[in-house]
């Protein structure tokens, strides 16, 4: 027993003893509950496993450990999603297979993770790049294809002109070639797309049952961009067609004072002849193909664009006749490809119109209601027309106020606009009658009006008042007299616009808005607010507006921004796209019983010509007999993106060796959906929608169980190198787990990294920090010499108290992932054993058990040692009982004569007797009792003391 502890005599060797009783194995036709955790399934890398790869695996290893202490029959897999681009460009630099490199990587990553004593079904092992896997990949691939969900378009993709290949997006760094350094061109060209889009409303809607972090639905939600908004037909002048706009602010209509459609839009390609700058337009056209849409929409960038000179729409709403622009900044692929233009109300039509000199009409204002003077019910509400005069002295910058006199209120110049009367005069007007002030400059009109809604007190009525601001500027001194009447109301005064701010007296609700517009760039306002200058809907707020001018000029549609997912790669390290194209019949499905199509090995990986795929340049592969006809045909040599087999691995799990199905529906209706799956935030958009499109694709072909295939998801944080930097090859930063098992063993990783902080957090490795935990588990191994044999739970009642707690304490973090509260819970129990003399064997083996989850070796031994024979990871999870829980400290009321006067702290074992004794000396109870005997003394066990005077 004075044996030290040394993880080298334990780990491999329990390792090698659960893999040989397979105790971690998912069975097959279980009577049991099961379970279904998952941890994304790594890309073998050459570089081999660093110290952040494990994180999620032990967080979902001690959630499946858990598990099957509690009874469950958990499928807890794991596998290598091993297509992808860095293994075929290290082929194409050493020549090396990509086959031979990946059996050689994943051969790495499995060793290092078999180190850590994760709980993975090692018999389900899947491999993307297998045959015997992407068969199905291959499979599921023709399904889309004849339910007409994969076809081929021309679109975009990103071309290096120097090396003749199509680029994936991160092989583009700031918008050159990741190779060579060369500009990357949009080159257009024939793909397979799969139509996810036909699936975007069940994505975004179906996410309202599923248990995912709010930001990762959002992230989701964003990506999908479900835009709810109204398509609106414009009639072509002298011309029968018509071009439709989407907008989701119909009730801007009547400030459309042009229209803009995409470059790539229909219209202009079939319509060149009508217009006179035909030249102008091709080659706007021209200069826009190049461009990645995320240049031409972006921020700030200067807003280009040309007339089609000779046509002109019709405004709808207005019968005005407005011009026809094309520009960058309208996408052909979104909505109609196709706006009505806003330029008062949307921030790029407004550069547009600014650099193009047309037109900007404002037709929403703002409403503003005073919130200290809101309008009252069953006061009558009056309508006026009205200015406020900010009059401002150049010399200090200073404002003029009217403070009022039987008001706490502080204003500007304000007053109502006579029938017929000019609203520059009229402002002029005012600030003579209360200021006396005689010359006042003008210098503009800060927009439109506002709609103020607020209670007037003076005169005992609400005021719905159309507020338009002027601002002036003070010339001199010179004033007039101001009429003793006007002096009673209110006296003009000079204030900063800091002390006017800190006036709790303002009375501006408009106050914001007036100093945007005094002092910043004009700019567009795209807030809704209450319609202006529109017709029959003046006066109408924004979503009313909306409704009806819809209903008038379009109707009602949703959009998404979804769009439909490029499916091929001009590569070779991928599932070859099981088609034929043969002259005669075209596209030709490759017959099931001839799947898979495997990869030809071939001695070079190098695009073929016009950066067709490599296996383009394999004549004896790519020519083969039309599988239709029997005449002349090639294989498609595109092959699919990397995302494709990870789109439907959690599936192969349930049922990996099936040579007849990808997997049975008896085995999915078993195991699916996922109960648990962790992965990182990095994939919480591209591979959790393409998954879950292929899921509920295959549902609806009836192939799956559910609609859903993850019930549960959550995210872990990155481990970052010492210092905070991101781990990395190129930084030299990375932490080889293989070390740090060899110097302090599996069991210290694993509780070092569930203990360095929350479990969805970021946070910096730490080399220093592991040897806490090492010496927490050292404690643990000694403690095993205080056992006394036999004995049965502590039976002092503090103790028990604390083994109660932990185990709820435990068991309740391990189920929200509070892994890191989880450790130090049990490294308090641990102490409080350290400090007791002896040690019972139940409240050593409860550690034990709390403990197995997250180090699986050092309790296998010590459990073992005690003289079980089974594996403590086959027994049963502990129980607490809640009334051992609840503090052993309880607080009475005092009652005196039924009144409560004071209360008690007494321990749950004190005697009546003690309890009367010590509340009769109460102070409290004394002064009421004044030194008199009590007449009676009632005690409620737990609750409550009720004295009789
Ligand atoms: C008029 C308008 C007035 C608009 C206004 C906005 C504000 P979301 O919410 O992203 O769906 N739009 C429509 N199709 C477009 C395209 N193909 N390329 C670029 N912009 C496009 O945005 C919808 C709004 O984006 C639409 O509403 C349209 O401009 C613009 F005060 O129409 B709006
Ligand atoms: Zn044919």
């Amino acid at each position: 027993m004075s044996k030290e502890y040394n993880p080298k005599d334990i780990e491999t060797r329990w390792q090698d003893e659960w893999e040989k009783a397979g105790l971690y194995r998912a069975e097959n036709d279980s009577r049991k509950p099961k379970y279904y955790a998952l941890v994304e399934f790594p890309y073998p890398s050459g570089d081999g496993l660093h110290v952040g790869h494990p994180r999620p695996y032990i967080g979902l290893d001690i959630i499946a450990r858990k598990r099957r202490m509690e009874g469950f029959n958990v499928l807890y897999p794991i596998g290598w999603d091993a297509f992808g681009l860095p293994t075929e460009n290290y082929a194409i630099k050493t020549g090396k297979n990509p086959k031979v490199v990946t059996k050689e990587n994943s051969d790495t990553f499995r060793r290092q993770i078999q180190s850590l004593g994760i709980s993975f079904d090692w018999s389900r092992e899947i491999n993307t790049t297998d045959p015997k896997y992407y068969k199905w990949t291959q499979w599921i691939f023709l399904k889309f294809l004849e339910k007409g969900l994969a076809y081929k378009a021309k679109i975009p993709i990103n071309w290096c002109p120097k090396d003749k290949i199509g680029l994936a997006n991160e092989e583009v760094v700031d918008g050159k070639c990741e190779r060579c350094s060369t500009l990357v061109e949009q080159k257009e060209k024939e793909q397979w797309m799969l139509a996810i889009t036909k699936y975007a409303e069940r994505l975004d809607k179906d996410l309202d049952d599923v248990d995912y972090p709010e930001r990762v639905k959002i992230q989701q939600r964003n990506w999908i961009g479900r835009s709810e908004g109204a398509e609106i037909s414009f009639e072509i002048k002298n011309n029968d067609e018509k071009i439709k706009v989407f907008t989701t602010r119909p009730d801007t209509i009547f400030g459309a004072t042009y229209m803009v459609l995409a470059p790539e839009h229909s219209f202009v390609a079939n319509n060149l002849q009508l217009t006179t700058n035909k030249d102008e337009i091709v080659r706007y056209i021209e200069q826009t193909k190049a461009k990645t849409d995320i240049d031409r929409s972006a921020e700030g960038k200067e807003k280009t664009g040309v007339e089609l000179k000779g046509v002109k729409v019709i405004n709808p709403a207005t019968t005005q006749e407005i011009p026809v622009y094309i520009a960058e900044y309208v996408m052909s692929d979104y909505g109609t490809g196709a706006i009505m233009a806003v330029p008062a109300h949307d921030e790029r039509d407004w550069e547009f119109a600014k650099k193009h000199d047309l037109p900007i009409k404002e037709v929403v204002i703002p409403k503003v209601i005073d919130k200290n003077d809101p309008p009252r019910e069953g006061a009558k509400t009056v309508f006026r027309n009205a200015i406020q005069a900010i009059v401002i002295d150049p010399k200090t910058q200073k404002v003029l106020c009217l403070k009022w006199k039987k008001l706490p209120w502080t204003t500007f110049i304000t007053g109502g606009i006579d029938e017929g009367e000019d609203i520059i005069e009229a402002a002029k007007r005012e600030i003579l009658e209360e200021t006396g002030y005689k010359n006042i400059k003008y210098i503009k009109t800060m927009g439109g009006p506002v709609e103020s809604h607020f209670f007037a007190n003076h005169k005992d009525e609400n005021r719905k008042a159309m507020f338009t601001a002027l601002h002036f500027e003070l010339e001199n001194d010179e004033r007039i007299e101001v009429p003793e009447e006007e002096k009673a109301i209110h006296e003009a005064m000079w204030v900063t616009w800091e002390e006017l701010k800190a006036d709790k007296n303002t009375k501006c609700a408009e106050y914001d808005m007036w100093l945007d517009r005094l002092f910043n760039e004009p700019h567009a306002w795209v807030d809704e607010g209450v319609l202006f200058d529109s017709g029959e809907f003046t006066g109408l707020t924004s979503q009313e507006a909306r409704e009806k001018i819809t209903e008038k000029f379009g109707k009602t549609i949703i959009k998404y921004k979804l769009r439909d997912w490029v499916f091929s790669r001009q590569r070779y390290w991928g599932e070859p796209i099981p088609v034929v194209h043969c002259k005669k019949c075209g596209v030709v499905p490759v017959p099931e019983k001839d799947l898979p199509v495997e990869l030809p090995v071939v001695e070079k990986y190098e695009p073929g010509p016009d950066g067709e795929s490599p296996l383009a340049n394999i004549a004896e592969w790519v020519n083969v007999a039309c599988p239709k006809c029997g005449g002349e045909a090639k294989r498609e040599t595109d092959v699919m993106p990397n995302w494709a087999g990870s789109s439907w691995y959690f599936l192969r799990y349930c049922d990996h060796e099936n040579e007849k199905e990808f997997a049975s529906m008896k085995k999915l209706k078993y195991w699916m959906g996922v109960d648990w799956y962790n992965g990182g935030m990095e994939h919480t958009v591209l591979h959790l929608l393409y998954s879950r499109f292929w899921n509920k694709f295959l549902y609806d072909l009836k192939l799956v169980s559910t609609s859903e295939p993850y019930k549960k998801r959550t995210s872990h944080g990155l481990i970052l190198a010492e210092g905070g930097e991101k781990m990395s090859k190129s930084k030299g930063n990375v932490i080889n787990p293989d070390t740090i098992v060899e110097r302090f063993g599996a069991d210290t990783l694993r509780l070092y990294e569930m203990f360095m902080g929350p479990f969805e957090q970021a946070i910096a490795w730490s080399e220093a920090s592991l040897v806490g935990p090492r010496r927490f588990l050292e404690k643990v191994w000694r403690l095993q010499s205080k056992v006394s044999k036999g004995q049965t739970l502590s039976t002092d009642s503090q103790g028990l108290t604390l083994v109660h707690q932990t185990i709820k304490k435990v068991s309740e973090d391990i189920k929200s992932m509070g892994f890191n509260t989880a450790v130090s819970t049990l490294m308090i129990y641990a102490n409080t054993l350290d400090k007791q003399e002896k040690v019972s064997q139940k409240e050593f083996e409860t550690l034990l058990f709390l403990l197995a989850p997250f180090a699986p070796h050092i309790t296998e031994e010590l459990w073992r040692t005690l003289g079980h024979p089974n594996s403590i990871h086959t027994e049963n999870w502990p129980t607490y009982d809640q009334k051992k829980i609840e503090k052993d400290e309880i607080t009475l009321a005092v009652q005196v004569n039924g009144k409560v006067r004071a209360s008690l702290s007494v321990s749950r074992s004190q005697s009546e007797e003690e309890i009367r004794v010590a509340v009769l000396s109460l102070l409290e109870v004394k002064k009421w009792l004044n030194g008199k005997e009590p007449k009676r003394v009632i005690i409620v066990p737990g609750r409550i003391v009720s004295i009789v005077t």
